[in-house]
């Protein structure tokens, strides 16, 4: 198949999926277009099948806002005129959803275009739910040729914000369970670049936006690094990062934590690490847990939205309320003390995500996904 895909390219969810999912689509011989503002992070540009087309968007002095959603409308069609494309996958709603929309309208006369929206989270959850795009997102989810989410805590979100009745199917987030994994002629030595044999390392991994509850993270690490050696690796970047340092500063903890920005290869890092930290106020799945997971490490997180289909709370990892510092730091400490029951868990979220959640057994689903689309048109 030839498969157009939009995304936001920036470091985030949305985007390392799409991304991903281009990668092993093409791996499995598909033909795929990124199309979008900028080539996605974890793009390196050289790989066989993909193809990126990037949409500039023309100023204007009359434009206090330029108008991507059109110009990216404009450059789906056009690519789907000249590359034939079979179907075009946005993910994140607003405003893919619509400039797909606009695409699959442009090119009605002369060929059909169907389009599947991907929802992931705050598309429905907070920017969808705002007034001012409700409308417009509920409308684009609609006309969607197929529509579908990464948890059934997001199809059951968006059916009752939106008051929609289509059906959504549930395509959980995934992860490549060959590159996400320990290896040990690797991770040793990647670890001992950032912590002494003595020192339990905790990681977090996000777009420190304020949802990731970041202070938390550095709050939670503050008390583990009271009972024993211990370092923290921060990796990502976002508005939040300043404040992350502050307080990280202010408990005089900062020699312990290591801001590591935006980092592409982190199936290298997350291995030589032993807990990740997803404090998070509100997440749809909980990518950056799943791949911890994948290489061996449980995760401390929140019991919120659709973490809980991912982490079995005390069998992969441990789940607590928002905002419940104390809880998780405790749990914290009574795990990295326990060496034995880490290991156990550790072992039950690689299993939980070879079991379910390897790019091997999903990728499929998205194949079946868009042919069942093809066949009907
Ligand atoms: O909805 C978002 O916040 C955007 C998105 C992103 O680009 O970071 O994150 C969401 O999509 C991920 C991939 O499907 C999920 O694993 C995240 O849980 C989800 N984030 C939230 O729901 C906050």
């Amino acid at each position: 198949m030839k498969i157009g895909i939009t995304c936001y390219p920036t470091y985030g969810g949305s985007g390392v999926v799409a991304t991903e999912l281009g990668i092993e689509l093409a791996a499995r011989g598909h033909e795929v277009h990124f199309i979008s503002y900028a080539q996605p992070f974890r793009l390196t540009g050289r790989e066989e099948r993909i193809h990126f087309h990037e949409v500039s968007v023309s100023n204007y002095p009359l434009f206090e806002f330029p108008p991507y959603s059109l110009a990216l409308a404009s450059r789906m069609s056009e690519v789907a005129n000249y590359y034939n494309l079979d179907v075009l996958h946005v993910h994140y709603a607003i405003p893919h959803s619509v400039s797909a929309l606009l695409a699959r309208q442009m090119l009605a006369r002369t060929r059909r275009l169907p389009f599947v929206t991907t929802l992931h989270g705050t598309d429905i959850t907070l920017v969808g739910a705002d007034r001012a795009y409700l409308p417009i997102t509920r409308y684009a989810i609609d006309e969607s040729d197929g529509v579908t989410s990464i948890s059934d805590y997001l199809r059951r979100k968006t059916a009752e914000t939106f008051g929609t009745t289509r059906p959504i199917e549930v395509i959980s987030n995934f992860v490549n369970c060959d590159l996400y994994v320990r290896n040990p002629q690797i991770t040793p030595a990647i670890r001992a670049q950032y912590a002494a044999p003595d020192e339990a390392v905790l990681v977090h991994l996000s777009n420190f936006r304020p949802v990731k509850r970041v202070q938390d993270v550095i709050q939670v690490f503050a008390c583990v690094a009271r009972e024993m050696p211990a370092r923290l690796l921060m990796v990502g970047d976002g508005p939040e990062r300043s404040s992350a340092e502050w307080l990280a500063t202010s408990l005089k903890i900062s020699d312990r934590v290591n801001f590591l920005g935006k980092l592409d290869q982190v199936n290298e890092l997350l291995p030589a690490t032993d807990l990740m930290l997803l404090p998070s106020e509100m997440e749809s799945f909980g990518l950056a847990a799943l791949e911890a997971m994948s290489c061996e490490v449980p995760t401390i997180g929140t019991n919120v939205g659709g973490v809980p289909e991912l982490i079995e709370h005390g069998v992969t990892g441990l789940l607590f309320p928002v905002g419940d510092v104390d809880a998780m730091a405790q749990a914290a400490v009574a795990l990295l003390q326990d060496r034995a029951r880490l290991r156990t868990m550790a072992t039950a979220a690689r299993q939980r995500a070879q079991k379910t959640y390897c790019a091997s057994r999903v990728i499929p689903q998205y194949e079946e996904f868009y042919r069942s689309l093809l066949r009907d048109s």
